[in-house]
Formats: C-alpha cells, structure tokens, sequence
C-alpha cells in the first residue's frame, strides 16, 4: 500500500487592531482557529512602532493605502501565532477570506474577513502568501523562534 506524505507547514496568523480592540472577536478568531485543525505552536500580543509597521509592509510602500495600512498596523495591540498544520499557509489564507471586505461578502460569507472585516485595510486578520514568506514573518513576530528546526524536528518524529 502507498501512503502520500502530509506536508506539515507552519504559517504566521496575526490578528490586527481593529479585531484585538474587541476580545469577544478575539475569542472568536482564536475559535475558529483551533476549529480548523491548526495547532497553535506559539503566540504573543504585540504592539508595533510605526517604524515596524513600515518594514514588516515594506514591499507596499507607494501603494496608495501604504500610509493607512502602516498607522493602522501600529494604532493598537495584536495577537500573533505560529500555527501548524498540514497545507497551513493555504489553508489559512482561505480560512481569512479575501482581502476586500466587499468581495469577502460575495464570495467568501463565512470567511473571517467576511464576518469580522470592516474596511479592506482594517481586515481583521494577515496571514503569509508563501513558505518563504512565511518563514520571513515568523521571525519578524518571534526571533526567538526557529521554524526550521522545528519543522525538521517534527518530521523526524513522524518517522
Ligand atoms: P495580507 O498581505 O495582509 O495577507 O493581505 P493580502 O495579500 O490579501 O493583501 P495585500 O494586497 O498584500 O495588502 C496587505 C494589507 O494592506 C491592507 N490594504 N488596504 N485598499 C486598501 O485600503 C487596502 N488594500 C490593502 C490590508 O490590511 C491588507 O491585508
Ligand atoms: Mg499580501
């Protein structure tokens, strides 16, 4: 018998501003999480300076809505994890909903954003788009933390 390999992937899930001013949303998000079969390897709430608002969103800025996503980003508490499971950042992603509140509604209504979101910036939750980015904002959030090591060593384990 042949028996295809679970990719186990971790993917940074952070819960923004406008979500974290309202524990009962909190509460909520953090339901929906463990729901969803993602295991919770690390968390911490955070607050950011401006000026790492503008690094972490680097890749926007000139974009038209760089000035309100960096004062956003960095206008309150956060809550960020490290979650695990198998197809995390995917899984995650779809989990979120799209980006623009509007289109979360239409295509997405039991999404995250779709339920939570209130403007396409202050839309309740961020999560990585790739490994590597993945990768690159978990140690932004948890320096501390080795994701690779971890990774490698749950794969020894599932041996
Ligand atoms: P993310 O990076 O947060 O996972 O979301 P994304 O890929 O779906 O969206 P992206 O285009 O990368 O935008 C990053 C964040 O910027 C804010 N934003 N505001 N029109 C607007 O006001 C606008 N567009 C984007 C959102 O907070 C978005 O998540
Ligand atoms: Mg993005």
């Amino acid at each position: 018998t042949h028996r295809y390999a679970k990719v186990l992937q971790l993917t940074l899930a952070v819960l923004k501003p406008d979500a974290v001013a309202h524990p009962i949303i909190v509460e909520a998000l953090q339901q929906r999480i463990l729901e969803n079969n993602f295991i919770i390897v690390r968390s911490k709430d955070i607050v950011w300076r401006r000026r790492d608002s503008e690094k972490f969103y680097s890749e926007h800025a000139g974009r038209f809505f760089y000035q309100r996503l960096v004062e956003f980003m960095s206008s309150g508490p956060m809550r960020a994890y490290v979650l695990a499971r198998e197809d995390a950042i995917s899984s995650w992603r779809e989990l979120m909903g799209p980006t623009k509140v509007f289109r979360a509604h239409y295509t997405s209504p039991s999404s995250l954003r779709a339920q939570y979101g209130l403007t396409d910036t202050r839309n309740t939750t961020h999560g990585s788009d790739s490994v590597e980015s993945a990768l690159r904002e978990i140690s932004f959030f948890f320096p501390e933390f080795n994701a690779e090591e971890w990774l490698e060593r749950e794969k020894q384990r599932a041996r």
